[in-house]
């Protein structure tokens, strides 16, 4: 605990205007914390921990307070400078991940009055400004939505949808080698393939399947639990105004470059991308030759599961696509039937992205379900029983819980109620772990320190996704307030002050891992990604200002361990928030 003067606080909000403007007053000196040996966090970067994007009007709304001896917050509307709400701070607790600091909430759920506000705590500076409000996350929503776009490859993103990021077209793609290593017969070393269109996958300008299967379920997942939330949605992308909707379009661009990743006896690529990482330039400057690599159960489980789920989404729209889709889909499900213990082996002469994963039960039950879903054949529901997977929190080579989701949701009518009933109870069980960290964190938010990997802003997301599905199926508030506490973690409400969206927040993420983003020249990186986030892998050896898992992040290029941005980790935010939104 530092010491500190109410006093001078207090004379220098008397004479300060500053003081009430909402803007970060310091205008007294702490003492160091006798215990923090991190600069991150630490008293140059002591403020109230909020979310800067703000809070829905229902629900919990709690914000963190570092290392402060004061025992009461006000709340100030900005309009007038005045309280308008005064509570108790919450006991001080500490939170492994975050180090040795002492933290305590400032808990203002009750308060549900629309309009925007700061916090004051005496010892601490004002916290800067947010909004309650219910439509608090819509443009934030449409922006991690419209990510997707700007990461599209081989076209050019024009000026009237992308603004200030418009950039020539890259990768066409339409001349890819097979590699070695996804050598068949019917196609060997050397055959000049075309597959075109697709998402990048992240900051790098790869194309990877496994990594779509889990970004492409999430997104048609939220599609298929919220249709009328999407339905008349404009993102502003060359498709808007088409009678689809706007998330359809977006997915279906990643769908038809997937499309041409299957080969002729049914097997799917692992990935399309080129030996070695490119520079850091922009996509259509990345010139080397593209490979399609690799061939595995893996891709070949997830593409099953991807084109069976898209099949009966799109069916309305475009029936042709959805029967050509179920028929690839069925010849993957077949060929994994024959090859299923295909790990994929990254060979030694590249070097881009691996995505391995050893472990097929998982991606063989999330198939078998989607297919059961979309054609009613009873004996893909066996096999996907007799994989017996439990479904847990996922993550690109975790798919366990993704059959659970979409049988919940879509199951009614297909299963029993017994059925129906048992595949519930088993993921609201997950929820009810979810929670149960939840309710402990110093940080309200349902991370522990194992929680924090590669990529781990995606799994607080992914944990949000399953709180969502317990919300949906029994409607307690529980549920998400904790779903809640997710989106406040990732916007702000964190050890690093960092709300981690490109372009939302008071101090969102400027040096994204993402190639376009580093070489366009323009300072604001492109909007609506998020960050991977904090963990203290460090593979990347760039200087971390802490190496507490929770403070361990780097806003800068070099941080490709906790800055990059990809598909897989915006699609659980996405989610989340059309969840909330939707409700
Ligand atoms: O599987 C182990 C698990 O058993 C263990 O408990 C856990 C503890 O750290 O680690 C798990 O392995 C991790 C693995 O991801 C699976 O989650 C590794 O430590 C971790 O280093 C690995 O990180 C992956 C990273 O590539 C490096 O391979 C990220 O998940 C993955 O998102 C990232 O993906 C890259 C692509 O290759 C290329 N494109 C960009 C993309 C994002 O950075
Ligand atoms: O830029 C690459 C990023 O997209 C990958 O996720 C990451 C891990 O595979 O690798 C990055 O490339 C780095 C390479 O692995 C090592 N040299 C520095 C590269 C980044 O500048």
């Amino acid at each position: 605990m530092f010491k500190y003067s109410p006093i001078v606080i207090f004379l220098s909000c008397v004479f300060l205007t500053a003081c009430g403007s909402g803007s970060s007053s310091t205008d007294f000196t702490p003492l160091p914390a006798a215990s923090s040996s991190s600069s991150s966090g630490g008293f140059t970067n002591e403020k109230i921990k909020i979310n800067q994007v703000g809070y829905m009007v229902e629900g919990e709304k709690i914000a963190i307070v570092p290392n402060v001896g004061a025992t009461e917050f006000q709340l100030i509307a900005t309009a007038s400078d005045s309280s308008v709400f005064t509570g108790n701070l919450s006991s001080a607790m500490s939170w492994l991940p975050a180090g040795p600091e002492q933290s305590k909430q400032a808990d203002f759920s009750s308060f549900t009055q629309p309009g925007e506000y700061y916090l004051q705590v005496e010892g601490v500076g004002d916290s800067d400004t947010f909004v309650i409000g219910d439509d608090v996350y819509s443009a934030l929503h449409d922006a991690v939505l419209k990510a997707y776009y700007f990461n599209r490859a081989s076209t050019a993103l024009e000026e009237s949808y992308a603004g200030q990021w418009a950039r020539p077209a890259g990768h066409p793609d339409t001349e890819v080698r097979v590699h070695s290593s996804a050598a068949s017969t019917a196609r060997p070393e050397g055959t000049i393939i075309s597959s075109p269109k697709g998402w990048y996958d992240a900051g790098d300008f790869g194309k990877y399947t496994v990594n779509s299967g889990i970004s492409v379920f999430t997104m048609l997942a939220a599609y298929e639990h919220f249709p009328t939330f999407y339905a008349n949605r404009d993102v502003n992308i060359p498709e808007s105004g088409d009678d689809m909707p706007d998330i359809l379009d977006e997915v279906r661009w990643n769908l038809d470059w997937l499309a041409t990743m299957q080969d002729e006896d049914g097997g799917v690529y692992h990935k399309l991308t080129t030996l070695n990482f490119a520079g850091a330039v922009m996509p259509a400057d990345g010139t080397a030759q593209r490979y399609v690599i690799g061939k595995a159960t893996a891709p070949t489980l997830d593409f099953a599961a991807m084109m069976a789920m898209a099949s009966r989404i799109y069916q309305p729209f475009d029936a042709t696509a959805a029967a050509a889709w179920l028929e690839q889909a069925e010849a993957a499900w077949a060929w994994a039937q024959a090859n299923d213990n295909v790990s994929y082996q990254q060979p030694s002469d590249v070097q881009t992205g691996g995505y391995g994963d050893g472990f097929f039960g998982d991606e063989f039950a999330w198939a078998a379900a989607e297919l059961f879903l979309t054609t009613g054949d009873m004996s893909y529901f066996t096999a996907f029983n007799e994989r017996g997977i439990d479904p847990n929190v996922p993550g690109w080579p975790n798919v366990h819980a993704l059959p659970y989701i979409s049988l919940v949701a879509r199951g009614e009518g297909a299963l029993s109620n017994t059925e129906l009933g048992n595949l519930r109870t088993q993921l609201i069980a997950v929820a009810d772990g979810i929670v149960e960290d939840y309710q402990g964190s110093a940080y309200k938010v349902p991370m522990t320190n194992n929680d924090f990997y590669w990529g781990s802003n995606s799994g607080a997301a992914n944990k949000g996704v399953i709180l969502m599905q317990a919300y949906r199926e029994t409607g307690e508030s529980q549920y998400r307030d904790a779903a809640l506490g997710v989106v406040s973690y990732l916007l702000g409400r964190n050890p690093t002050d960092y709300s981690f969206v490109t372009g939302f927040g008071h101090k969102p993420p400027m040096g994204i891992h993402h190639r376009q983003s580093e070489a366009d020249g323009i300072a604001d990186p492109v909007p609506g990604f998020l960050a991977g986030g904090p963990h203290n892998g460090q593979q990347d050896e760039c200087n971390y200002p802490s190496d507490y898992n929770a403070k361990s992040y780097l806003d800068d290029w070099c941080s490709y361990s906790t800055n990059e941005v990809t598909i897989n980790w915006n699609a659980p935010l996405l989610y989340l928030l059309a969840a909330l939104l939707a409700d």
